[in-house]
């Protein structure tokens, strides 16, 4: 099944703007790698290759070289709402203007957006390797749109192109809607600089089945269970046997069930490589220590990779995904920020 995706629109049109301090990236780049480092994504690169099951956590982190805003800092706040408090089924009934305007505007940016090349190195690692599955926490769609085989890519926490009724007698739901503004009036929710304005629940998305069901995002809340068929699906990889490495992507690793699954992975005693623009060293301090009074990287049980994750994914799969590049748009340009 093909889902054709609206044309990109430029820049000049994401709802959230770019030079928005949480993007930049305070990256050690890969070019001015010290010695250390590179000790230690050789050693990284050795156990990448003697891998046989692998899993990848990810999370905003991922997406923020795409120009889409993270949960923490400056970027988790939305007209001066927390995100977090307005991803909760108490916000939408409260004031589902709010929460739909708020959905609205993260469906525009999303549009906007393009796949980095981390997100394109994880598509490709599990083009090459079947016993590879992502986790990802995002909403944003950048990873299927990076053509990242979908048998392989678990959403935890939804789509922000999912829609479902909220009628308790309705079962409608619908995936892969892009259409943007879903109604006229939101057409609003993108000017963030103009001043909020309530939109009247009559002129909200309303369920084409029943009619009377007032739609809402097909996300997960915070209190609401995850889709067991996808707890059951990550469940089922992770006990079918060891998974020797997991990737931890772009991720603060502070919502639950989702931040479980690196411990679960440890207590196979598979592997952690965790990649972050702020990585506090304590993680792997005594490691650390020990490498340099050993000198082997043998007993390493994490590896950490400071900067941008759209820098450094591609850089730490290379030994198995090759050199990745993004693909030519149809005017031959590079199609992306990066
Ligand atoms: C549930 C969809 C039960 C909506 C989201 C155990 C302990 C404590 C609390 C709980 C617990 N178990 C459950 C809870 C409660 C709660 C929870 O975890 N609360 C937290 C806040 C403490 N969990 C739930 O409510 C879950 N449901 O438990 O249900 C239940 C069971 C049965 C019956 C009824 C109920 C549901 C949680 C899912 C909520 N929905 N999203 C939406 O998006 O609007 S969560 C949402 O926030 C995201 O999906 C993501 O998961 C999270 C944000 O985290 P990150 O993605 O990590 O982003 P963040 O900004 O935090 O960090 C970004 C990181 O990237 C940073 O580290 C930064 O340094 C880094 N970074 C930035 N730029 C870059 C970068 N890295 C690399 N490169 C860059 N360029
Ligand atoms: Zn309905």
């Amino acid at each position: 099944m093909t889902v054709d995706y609206p044309p990109q629109p430029s820049q000049s049109a994401l709802p959230y703007r770019l030079d928005d301090p949480v993007l930049h990236t305070r990256s050690t780049q890969p070019e001015t790698m010290t010695a250390s480092v590179a000790a230690s994504l050789a050693s990284f690169h050795a156990y990448l290759r003697s891998s046989k099951r692998i899993l990848a956590l990810v999370g905003a982190g991922l997406s923020a070289s795409s120009g889409l805003p993270t949960f923490r800092g400056t970027g988790g706040l939305w007209r001066n709402h927390d995100a977090m408090e307005l991803a909760t089924p108490e916000a939408f009934s409260n004031d589902p203007s709010l929460v739909w305007q708020f959905y609205s505007a993260r469906r525009a940016a999303a549009l906007c957006a393009m796949p980095n090349k981390a997100h394109y190195a994880l598509a490709e690692l599990a083009k090459c390797m079947p016993e590879f599955l992502t986790l990802t926490q995002n909403v944003d769609g950048l990873s299927t749109r990076a053509n990242h085989p979908p048998d392989q890519l678990l959403h935890l926490h939804g789509s922000l192109f999912s829609l479902k009724c909220t009628s308790f007698y309705c079962d409608f739901q619908e995936d892969n809607n892009f259409t943007h503004p879903l109604t006229p009036a939101l057409a609003i929710a993108s000017e963030v600089s103009a001043p909020y304005r309530h939109i009247q629940q009559a002129d909200l998305p309303h369920c084409p089945k029943c009619n009377t069901g007032l739609l809402r995002p097909g996300v997960v809340w915070f209190g609401e269970p995850l889709p067991w068929r996808v707890v059951q699906a990550a469940d089922d990889f992770i006990s079918s046997g060891k998974v020797d490495l997991i990737l931890v992507i772009g991720t603060s690793g502070t919502v639950y069930p989702a931040a479980g699954y690196v411990d679960r992975v440890r207590m196979q005693g598979g592997k952690v490589a965790v990649f972050n623009i702020d990585i506090d060293e304590s993680d792997s301090e005594d490691e650390l220590s020990e490498v340099e009074s050993t000198g082997s990287y043998a007993n390493r049980t994490t590896w950490t990779f400071e900067g941008d994750a759209a820098e450094w994914v591609p850089i730490a799969l290379e030994p198995i995904v090759g050199h990745v590049e993004l693909p030519q748009d149809s005017s031959g340009e590079r199609s992306s920020l990066r």
